[in-house]
Order: structure tokens, then sequence, then C-alpha cells
């Protein structure tokens, strides 16, 4: 082991902080990791934008947002109290369901008085004389602790188109993951929604249901699949409830955390009845059956996946009455599953209905907004709400906005300019004692399991140098590289990764992200955490431990 022991622990100095340990966000994981952190007796505190906790739940309150996981597969399971007292009410839990679920956790747990809202972390500086970070809020007060723990989120950061006019616009407008708290009427209204990604579809079918006109702006569209939300009685609750060891056990083993996972098989293997047969029992299993629970090769050959392709459009073109508008809702650019699938309830439908009108910003883009609505390159539209569904500067979005500086005032932005590159994606080297939690590089899939994954493993490794006397952790620069050449291993021969959407980091709307990067680590989840368990059981022996 070599770990170099410089310093003993000096209560003196980090008494002389304001914090052991600063968390930026009260989202799931951030409320996790203050909830351990606090058991290893240290003083913790967390800064959050909003002025309640949930993160993702707090802030995209828009209609129709609920999760595309198994409620019960998403929720912690790091408390057998919890999974006893908390009753999910549907399969896909809606976002009011959620965000209550969340402000119980707090509460159960006590987390609140660690937790200032209405404080949005600007800088995070380290210091290295006094060995200290120091953290900067909106309000100019600044705070410093040894540790940093980023929970930022990897989706948190939302994006605005890049067209002119959009504060010109008079009548009401709201971006989907800024909704605002009070009720928000469609009735009669004309109405226009922006993007068609997993947020778009979910919120079309709702807005759709009163809307008194919809028009909905699809830039490139996505491949889309039921996700089958059922309520959950009294009784199926417990017997979810009785299956929780299993159920978690799942998720450890599967591929993405999820309930479903690959089906080892290659789409060559079948014949083409029993294919179609399979997609077909597939078709109609909730959540992401279709998208996890396929065969092996549909992400890796451009044949198998060209056929699933297939099957998909043939659904669409049956659910959808004018061919025209049903060829406009077909991919052409991307094969089904090379980006994040979304979750639809009569969302094709949605299209029959005499009050909604599809229109392609491909055949048709942007020119401006107005005050009064929108100009495309061939007509004018008037509006009184526009939706802006046009999602996140993703994975790195959320840490580029705050000034991260590590040893030497070196930017976080500006280190990896280059590329991403990490240590398991929690550490950054040259960044000592700064944790992200689901950062870039890090298994996302169902990702409350990968959230509660990370922040145990931040645990263990402060609590691994407390019991030592240690208190700064360094990734070496070669486990970096290491780490970062195992990411791209992983995401080789990937169709996913030949696709611009968020997992490739590419935003049309954000400077700089026109290119495609590695922003994720695209291999299993068990793979990632057999890696991270070695480097645990190893001793942190490609940490700098002093
Ligand atoms: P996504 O999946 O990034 O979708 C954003 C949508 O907005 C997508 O359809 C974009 O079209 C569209 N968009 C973005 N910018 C523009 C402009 N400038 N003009 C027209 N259309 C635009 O975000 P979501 O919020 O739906 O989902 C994010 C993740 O959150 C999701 O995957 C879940 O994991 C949860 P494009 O495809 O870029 O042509």
């Amino acid at each position: 082991m070599t770990i170099a022991r410089t310093a003993v622990a000096e209560p003196e100095r980090s008494e002389a902080l304001d914090f052991d340990a600063i968390v930026i966000g009260a989202g799931i994981s951030g409320l996790y990791q203050l909830h351990l952190l606090r058991q290893l007796g240290m003083r913790v505190r967390v800064f959050e934008t909003g002025t309640g906790v949930g993160g993702t739940w707090y802030w995209n309150r828009y209609p129709g947002a609920r999760f595309d996981s198994e409620s019960y597969s998403y929720g912690y399971s790091f408390s057998q109290e919890l999974l006893e007292e908390w009753d999910w009410t549907e399969h896909f839990s809606p976002q009011p369901e959620t965000e209550r679920y969340l402000n119980y956790v707090a509460d159960k747990f006590d987390l609140r008085r660690d937790i200032r809202f209405s404080s949005r972390v600007t800088a995070a500086v380290y210091d290295a004389a006094a060995h200290c970070w120091e953290v900067t809020i909106e309000d100019g007060s600044r705070h410093t602790c040894r540790y940093l723990v980023t929970a930022v989120g990897p989706l948190s950061a939302p994006t605005w188109p890049r067209v002119q006019g959009i504060d010109d616009f008079r009548g009401e407008a709201y971006h989907t993951a800024r909704w605002p708290k009070h009720p928000v009427s469609f009735e009669g209204k004309r109405v226009a929604v922006i993007g068609t990604g997993a947020t778009g579809v979910q919120a079309i079918s709702e807005i759709a249901k009163t809307a008194g006109h919809l028009t909905v702006f699809q830039r490139r569209p996505n491949w889309c699949t039921p996700l089958h939300n059922r309520p959950i009685d009294r009784e199926e609750m417990e017997r979810i409830r009785a299956g929780y060891p299993e159920l978690f056990q799942r998720c450890r083993e599967t591929s993405a955390c999820f309930l479903h996972t690959i089906d080892p098989r290659s789409t060559f293997d079948l014949s083409e009845e029993e294919r179609e047969a399979f997609w077909e029992k597939l078709w109609l299993v909730p959540g992401f059956g279709m998208w996890q629970g396929n065969f092996r090769d549909m992400l890796t050959d451009r044949e198998a996946n060209r056929l699933v392709s297939e099957f998909v459009a043939k659904k669409i073109r049956a659910r959808v009455k004018d061919p025209q508008v049903a060829e406009k809702l077909i991919p052409k650019d991307h094969g089904f599953g090379t980006r994040r699938v979304p979750q639809e309830t009569n969302y094709y439908e949605v299209y029959n209905q005499p009050n909604v009108e599809l229109v392609s910003l491909l055949e048709e883009p942007f020119e401006r907004i107005t005050p009064t609505g929108i100009r495309t390159v061939r007509r004018e539209f008037e509006f009184d709400l526009i939706v802006y569904a046009t999602g996140f500067d993703a994975i790195t979005g959320s840490l580029d906005r705050i000034d991260i500086r590590g040893v030497g005032g070196q930017k976080l932005k500006d280190k990896w300019k280059g590329g991403i590159t990490t240590f398991v994606g929690v550490m950054v080297d040259g960044f000592p004692n700064m944790f992200m939690v689901v950062g870039p590089h890090t298994a996302l899939g169902n990702i409350p399991r990968s959230i509660e994954y990370n922040v145990e493993w931040i645990r263990d490794l402060l609590s691994y140098m407390e019991q030592r006397g240690l208190s700064r952790a360094d990734a070496r620069p070669e486990a970096v590289d290491e780490w970062t050449r195992f990411v791209a291993k992983k995401g080789e021969g990937l169709l996913t990764n030949e696709v611009d959407s968020w997992m490739t980091g590419v935003n049309q709307n954000v400077e700089g992200k026109q290119v495609r990067i590695l922003a994720r680590y695209s291999g299993s989840a068990p793979e990632y955490r057999d890696w991270c368990d070695r480097v645990a059981a190893g001793g942190y022996r490609e940490l700098v431990l002093e």
C-alpha cells in the first residue's frame, strides 16, 4: 500500500473550517450523502438553489412529468423502515408523488436542518495552503470545508434554443425544467411545445388533453415506446414490498440497474417470425422493456438495429392516421435505442387529434420568436403560451456553471477542454477532496441505484481516511488515465456513441458543445462497481492519501 502519511488528523485545523463537508444540491444524491456523512460524525452543510428538496423532482414539475423506471426500483433502498413505510400508488410515479416522497425522506431523517435553500453555489476554490475548499454562494457568502461533494445531477442545467427573440414574447413561456409552482392552464389556449425528447413527449400527451390548439415543433424525432403505466393498489404494494430484497438484487445484477436487462441472444439467433413474436411481447412490457430488454446486438450490429427500428416504425405507422405525419415522427437519422427512448402514453395518437399540429423544424427552421408567437422560414404562428422542452446542458453542464478551481487555480472546465478525464467518474486529479456523485464517466442507467453506490463509495473512502488520520485524497494521474481509457474502450463499437444526443455531450444550444465527446461510461453497472470495489478493497492505491 502506498499511502503517503505526511500528516495525522488535525482536529484543530478542521474545526477552524466552517464544515467538514459541503454538499452541493439537495436532490436524490445530496440528501443521501448528507445522511451518510452525518453518520460519520461530520459537520455537513448542503447548499441548494431551490426552495425545497428533490432536485430533478423539485424543478421538473411540468404536466405529465413522471418516472420512466418502475417506482419501486427507483426509490432509495438503504432504509428498511422507509421501504416499509412508503407506498407507491403508480407503477411509474408522477412528479408530485415523487416530490412528496423526497420530502418525506428529508423529514424522516431530519435532513432539513443542515440544508440551506435558495443558495446557488457560484464557485468552489481549493486552497492548498489552508487545505480546504472555499465555496461561494450567489449572495456573496463564503464557506470553508475539508471535503466537497458535487451532487448536482447530470441533467439539471436547462438550455433554451439559440433563437432570436425569446425575451420578446409577450405571452406565457416556461421551460419544463423551470416549471412554475402555480397551476398553469392550457384550457382553450394556443400552445406551442418546442422539443420532443423524453420530457417533450410526456408534456405533449398531457397538454393536448386541454389545449385549444397545440403546435409541436419537432427538430429530430425520437423513437418512443409505450410506458403502460397503471395504479398500484394496497395488495399489489404489499406484494412488491415483500419482494424488495429480490428486486434490489436484480437491479444490482442487470446491466443498467433497471429491472429489465439485455437478452443474451443475438437478433439473428431467431427466425423472422420468432423475432417478431419476441418484439411483440416486449412491446407490451411496461417501462423500458423494449429498450433495455432487447437482443444483445441491438446497439452494436447495424443490421440488427435496422430490423428493430423497422419494427418500431411499423408500430408508429399503425397508430398515426396521416401517413405524412407518421413519416415525420419516424427517426431517419438514428436507429432505435441509440438515443434515450422516451416513454409514452397515447403520444402518437395525439397527432390524430384535430387540435394538434406537428411542425418539422427540419423542413421549416425557426426564424425567430416574436412578441406574439413564432416565425419559421415559411409561416407565422400566434401563441398564448410557449413551452420549452429543450433539454439540458447534460453531464458536465451543471458542473460548468460553477467556477470550480483545483490545485494552482486550475479550472475544472479548462482541465476538461481536451476531453473529460476522471477517476471512476468520482474524482479528478488536481482537485483533491472533491467528489462527484454520478459525475461524467459513471454508470447512470436507473440513476438512484447508481447514486446510492457512488454515495456509499464516497462515504467508505472518507471513513477509511478518518480512521487513519488522513485528510487529503487526490486521484493519481496514471489511475485517471487507466480509467479514462477503460471508459473509451467500453464505448467502442456502440452505435449510441455515433449519434448526437445529450449522452454524447452534444447540445447545439451551448457554445463549444457541437462535437461528440466521451461523456458517459457505457459499460455495465456491475463492471463499474467491480472496479470501484477493487479500489476500496485494495486500500485506495489509485489515490494519493495524505
Ligand atoms: P432532450 O432529450 O435533450 O430533448 C430536447 C429536445 O429539444 C429535443 O427534441 C431537441 O431536438 C429539442 N431542441 C433542443 N434545442 C432545440 C432548438 N434550438 N430548436 C428546436 N428544438 C430543440 O431533453 P429532455 O428534457 O427531453 O430529456 C432529457 C433527459 O431527462 C431524458 O433523456 C431523461 O433521461 C430525463 P434535437 O433532438 O436536438 O434535434
